[in-house]
């Protein structure tokens, strides 16, 4: 399995308010993922389309779209093994009432439409994402020291 996986991360604006950005990065770099790029962001409509496309035709998504332009986003991109999976069971359900706690939308959000984080579903949505919301020379390479403590 590939260290180099790669997921996109981004704290809703809610999650920006209620300061909750500082407890993901913490559960990220803790369970051994390293911080690959990140950036606080107003996100446009017309990313957000894109971004939600597959989820156009629903009720909700115009108020999904006024909700993620409702504040800036923290924009992230992580990288580590197996990080699209892992990453989205740190999140939790989307609904965050059938989250676990533990998981960040079990321990910190109640409805749908405030459930605080996004997380990609799969490697072809990271990819997808990433180019998204990051031009390549806004993510870094680098050699993190803790590795040879993570991985044996
Ligand atoms: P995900 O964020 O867990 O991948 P998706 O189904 O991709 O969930 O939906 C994207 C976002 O749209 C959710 O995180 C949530 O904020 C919102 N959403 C999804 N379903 C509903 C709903 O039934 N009512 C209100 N908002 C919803
Ligand atoms: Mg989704």
């Amino acid at each position: 399995m590939s260290n180099t996986e790669r997921t996109f991360i981004a704290v809703k604006p809610d999650g920006v308010q209620r300061s909750l950005f500082p407890e993901v990065l913490r559960r990220f770099s803790q369970k051994g993922f390293k911080l690959v790029g990140i950036k606080l962001t107003f996100a446009k409509e017309e990313l957000l389309r894109e971004h939600y496309s597959d989820l156009q035709s629903k009720p909700f998504f115009p108020s999904l779209l006024s909700y993620m332009m409702s504040g800036p986003v923290l924009a992230t991109v992580w990288e580590g093994k197996d990080v699209v999976k892992q990453g989205r069971a740190l999140l939790g359900a989307t609904n965050p009432l059938q989250s676990a706690p533990g998981t960040i939308r079990g321990d910190f959000a109640l409805d749908m439409g405030r459930n605080i984080i996004h997380g990609s579903d799969s490697v072809e949505s990271a990819e997808k994402e990433i180019a998204l919301w990051f031009k390549k020379d806004e993510l870094v390479s680098y050699k993190s020291e803790m590795y040879g403590w993570i991985y044996e």
